[in-house]
């Protein structure tokens, strides 16, 4: 009987022991059963590549420079109407495969473009107009466009329940009522938005007025955009998203800023106003400038700001968007000043021609700001976890299921709680479809200076609770999710019934 005793818990001791070691080697930082972040290091010097690094936590391979010869700044096409009436606009957008080398010496690599081979054009939307959209898919796989930011009915959204069948097309309805602002679109299939915004379907969405600002207005001279994205390119310089894939967040060692590599824009006005998109799948930019100047940020995701603000740093997680102004007037003939994430150049401007002076902009922000009050929270959801196991109120995504019911009309205040585990858990860029929102509170306090505007989607750093506040003007089902591609996928998705 004593030897029975002994015996079992000698085995359970040996059980615990087994469970420990199979706990740390799972769940320790760097160290994923497939592989991850102890691997990638490899990735960043010659670009080898490894099956699946499946078990990552987010930004685990680093930027580099890149030492690819200079190219001029591509500016993606405005897209012409097929038709302007006096009260809507109609345009046609195709997704479609295609092929685009990336590097001057190096293969082409297969794409995947609106109306072209890599991203897409500018589709210009003036505010109270209707804008039709016939959207056409050409890909051999399902695909949805979704129009990102725009406050639009559910049925209109482009969310994973508009799927449009290869070879299909479908009209979109956009009524278009809502500050201007720099918006995007890009594909939103259950299970292949990862893969088809890294292969390059991302396009701009310009919410317009009458033009009456005084801000830098005039497309590719002194308003330019910048799609800026991190890519992990093959030895022979293609993109190849399932051996790149990882769980937590495809991220890449190389910048893109509208799809090409070390890009230069000649600089002829003393203000440039440059419009940032951070279209990666999943990582976090901080831009400054090369030199160390302040810029001025004067617009959040959704519209203006209330008031100018001037930074050195800016972060933008993935999707959310931010217009700048550079201020050139202290630079000579022939001088450079680069725009950098991270410490890493990717664009560089030129002062190649004596610079005017563009009109003065300080009376575009005559308004008085919204006030942003806080107060209690309507309700309050928790993201939580890492890798496959990433949660919103403890629930993946379901189809079939539909989380909050919300009142046409009615504003309400969500907190969003980024729950942290063990090993601290990631940012979660927070992203809800139909609705721009303001951000009150970062833990208590009021979000800093150059948050004071119009957004649709808020880092959510772990640990931190961010309280919001929108209305929601239209019905339907909607989307809410985190913005790192991979977590949406993984099912950190809800979904909203306004009606
Ligand atoms: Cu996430």
């Amino acid at each position: 009987m004593n030897r029975l005793i002994k015996w079992i818990i000698a085995m359970g001791i040996v059980s615990i022991v087994i469970g420990l070691t199979f706990l740390l080697f799972t769940f320790a930082p760097g160290r994923g059963m497939m592989g991850d972040g102890s691997f990638m290091g490899g990735w960043n010097d010659g670009g080898m590549m490894h099956d699946n690094g499946s078990m990552g936590r987010g930004n685990t391979v680093d930027l580099v420079a890149s030492n690819e010869p200079t190219q001029p700044l591509p500016i993606p096409k405005r897209l012409q109407p097929d038709r302007v009436t006096d009260e809507a606009l109609y345009y046609t957008v195709r997704a479609e495969r295609g092929e685009h080398r990336f590097f001057n010496q190096g293969v082409s690599s297969e794409t995947l473009g609106y109306n072209g081979s890599l991203l897409g054009p500018m589709i210009e939307l003036p505010t109270g107009k209707t804008v039709y959209i016939d959207t056409i898919n050409q890909l051999d796989e399902p695909t949805s466009f979704h129009w990102h930011g725009l406050v639009i009915p559910g049925e209109e959204d482009g969310g994973p329940h508009q799927l449009i069948a290869p070879g299909e097309q479908k009209r979109a309805r956009l009524d278009i009522d809502q500050q201007p602002g720099t918006l995007w679109f890009h594909p939103h299939p259950m299970g292949a938005t990862a893969e088809q915004v890294y292969l390059g379907l991302a396009g701009l969405l310009y919410v317009t007025d009458d033009m009456s600002s005084s801000l830098p207005n005039e497309y590719g001279v002194d308003d330019i955009p910048l799609i800026v994205q991190d890519r992990l390119f093959t030895d022979d310089g293609q993109l190849d998203y399932n051996r790149q894939m990882n769980i937590d967040g495809t991220i890449g060692d190389t910048l893109i800023a509208n799809g090409a590599i070390n890009t230069t824009f000649d600089v002829t006005t003393k203000t440039l106003r440059v419009r940032l998109v951070n279209g990666s799948n999943a990582r976090n930019l901080d831009f400054s400038l090369s030199n160390g100047a302040s810029f001025t940020q004067i617009a959040t995701d959704g519209g203006l700001i209330d008031q100018p603000v001037s930074l050195e740093t800016l972060k933008l997680t993935p999707s959310e968007r931010a217009e700048i102004l550079i201020d050139f007037s202290d630079l000579s003939l022939g001088d450079e000043l680069a725009l950098e994430a991270d410490g890493i150049s990717f664009t560089t401007f030129t002062v190649r021609s004596k610079i005017v002076q563009n009109r003065d902009w300080t009376d575009a922000f005559r308004e008085a700001p919204v006030a942003n009050e806080s107060s209690e929270a309507d309700r309050r959801l928790t993201l939580f976890g890492v890798s496959h196991m990433v949660t919103i109120d403890g629930k993946q995504f379901d189809p079939d299921r539909i989380d909050i019911n919300v009142q046409q009309g009615t504003t309400e205040v969500w907190e969003i709680y980024n729950r942290d585990d063990m090993m601290g858990g990631m940012t979660h860029p927070f992203h809800i479809h139909g609705v721009q929102f303001r951000i009150l509170e970062r833990d208590g306090k009021p979000p800093p200076d150059n948050e004071h505007g119009w957004k649709d989607t808020v880092a959510v750093a772990p640990g931190e609770r961010v309280k919001i506040k929108m209305t929601f003007r239209e019905s339907g089902t909607f989307m809410y999710h985190c913005h790192i591609l991979e977590h949406e996928e993984n099912g950190m998705m809800g979904q909203l019934n306004v009606k």
